[in-house]
């Protein structure tokens, strides 16, 4: 996996919260095409709860190297209690949802499938251009 320095890292950090709810912090991330896309984007999560939680961002791929072949999937990363983990985000797809729109940032959802309540719209990714 690529290391720190030459990419553009954002972490998510799991938090729960009362009657058995959870979150990813922070609750927004903006990021610019210009500036931040210039490298690879990598997003990295931590979960020091005591339960496992799953990172889903609807829309946006993970870009992943398997058997040599390079293939792109759902975001949909589980991370057990105490745990860590990491992907490299696809940007073909972002800049492909920025192309269809106007001139508006491109929004992302982002929650805990698993611990999720029944009015909370989840997380913001906002991408500028
Ligand atoms: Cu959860």
């Amino acid at each position: 996996m690529p290391s720190a320095g030459w990419a553009k890292e954002i972490l998510f950090v799991a938090r729960d919260l009362k009657d058995q709810q959870a979150v990813w912090l922070p609750r927004e991330v903006v990021l610019q095409r210009s500036t931040d896309f210039t490298e690879p984007l990598i997003f990295r999560f931590d979960n020091p709860t005591a339960r496992t939680h799953v990172f889903e961002a609807p829309g946006l791929l993970e870009s992943i190297e398997e058997n040599g072949v390079h293939i792109t999937r759902p975001i949909r990363i589980t991370i057990a209690p105490e745990e860590s983990g990491q992907i490299l985000v696809d940007r073909t797809q972002i800049t492909t949802d920025a192309r269809t729109g106007t001139n508006e940032p491109v929004r992302y959802r982002f929650y805990c499938p698993l611990h999720r309540a029944d009015d909370d719209t989840g997380g913001t990714i906002i991408i500028g251009q």
